[in-house]
């Protein structure tokens, strides 16, 4: 897993630094100078309009540039290009919702990893006490995602704040989806990074949908780039379907937020194709004709993909190897995690305080005494 990152890594560097020099990504980011325009034709109204592409994949053809793009590609261009994506982020500091564990793979978590904190065993590195795909690492500067949602953003700000204090040479980042945006915390985090002018990237992926509340009952506002606007906040909105495009904005989202030592807020406008969750069925409140418009004619993975093998940098049978070895992985990280001892029930109760406190002393006591009345109704794998 961790050749393929690391191959794979150089492999895109190289395609992206290739697309740059012919021009390609014209029209996807979006700088300050051309918001205007290209707000008007990527309103809520119209979201499922934006940047319409025919199905033929015609659209992988180099676009053409108006002048805000070109200027913001030869600004990109050689800093793009120069950076291995491997490196890009590994001194920063990631704050995740719970949609981010590309970002994870990508730092170099295992299968394995993500497999033990899934089943909460003696290896999760949570100790079992999270919810499922609720990831941490200390190894890969990336927080423990928490269930509230929003919580993010705030820590988020403050720990980029303590990057600038330490004159550190990284940022953090932080994301969330449209519908975190109203929580409290998104206005907190937001101002309190604007006024501080700390080093943060706000990743909103807005995909229309928070479970079944669409982006029209959540706010009144175009999108959620304005709402970085009004803190103050520099903001640029891209198509989040288009990976180049992401990874252009995103780049130059974190050189501005280094350099000029101030938070940026990207928007990412896309489209959430499964449901929320297992627990959800989003055709109880969408019609299937606009999940499979989304899935077939916009799917960013197609997208990609057709462009990489168009450029003979990828084929079929590639594909379908990778596929297969990754599902062997991930079917034997399943068994092994599942194999894997439970944390003992002590662990339940330590790393907060030095000390247990007396409260916390007697619910220990009262759960030992539960398990031996009712051994049956507790997992026997787990050491009491
Ligand atoms: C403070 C808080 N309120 C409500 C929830 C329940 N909840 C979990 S996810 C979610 C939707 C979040 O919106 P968004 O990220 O846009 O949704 P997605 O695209 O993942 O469907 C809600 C309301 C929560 N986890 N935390």
């Amino acid at each position: 897993m961790a050749i393929w990152r690391t191959r794979s890594s150089r492999t895109i560097a190289n395609h992206i630094r290739k697309c740059m020099n012919k021009g390609f990504m014209g029209g996807a980011v979006v700088n300050q100078s051309s918001w205007s325009s290209t707000l008007q034709s990527c309103s809520l109204s119209s979201l499922s309009s934006h940047r319409l592409v025919p199905q033929n994949c015609s659209y992988l053809h180099p676009l053409p540039c108006n002048r805000a793009t070109l200027f913001s590609l030869q600004r990109f261009k050689s800093s793009v290009a120069e950076r291995q994506l491997d490196s890009f982020f590994s001194s920063d500091s990631d704050d995740e919702q719970y949609r981010e564990p590309g970002v994870l793979l990508w730092r170099g978590f295992t299968l394995q990893e993500f497999a033990n904190q899934c089943f909460g065993n003696k290896a999760d590195h949570g100790k079992g006490r999270q919810m499922p795909i609720h990831y941490g690492s200390k190894e890969h500067n990336f927080f423990t995602i928490s269930s509230p949602i929003g919580t993010q953003l705030p820590q988020a700000a403050g720990i980029a704040y303590s990057l600038k204090m330490d004159n550190k040479k990284a940022c953090a980042v932080s994301y969330i989806g449209d519908g975190g945006t109203s929580e409290g915390d998104f206005h907190a985090g937001l101002n309190f990074a604007a006024v501080m002018e700390a080093p943060v990237i706000f990743f909103c992926r807005n995909n229309g949908w928070a479970i079944s509340t669409h982006v029209s009952e959540q706010f009144r506002s175009d999108g959620i780039v304005v709402k970085g606007q009004g803190y103050g906040i520099r903001s640029i909105r891209v198509d989040g379907n288009d990976a180049l495009a992401v990874y252009s904005a995103v780049s130059a989202a974190r050189e501005m937020a280094i350099n000029e030592q101030r938070p940026i807020l990207v928007e990412a406008l896309t489209y959430r194709i499964g449901h929320h969750s297992t627990s959800d069925d989003s055709t109880k409140y969408r019609a299937l004709d606009e999940i499979d418009y989304w899935k077939l004619a916009r799917n960013p993975v197609n997208r990609f993909r057709c462009w990489v093998q168009r450029n003979g940098w990828w084929s079929e049978q590639q594909e379908t190897e990778l596929r297969k070895s990754i599902r062997k992985q991930l079917l034997q990280a399943i068994q092994v995690a599942e194999k894997t001892e439970k944390p003992p029930l002590t662990e339940l109760f330590s790393d907060v305080y030095d000390h247990l406190p007396s409260n916390l002393l007697e619910q220990e006591k009262r759960l030992r005494g539960t398990i031996s009345r009712h051994p049956k109704d507790y997992p026997s794998d787990v050491s009491v």
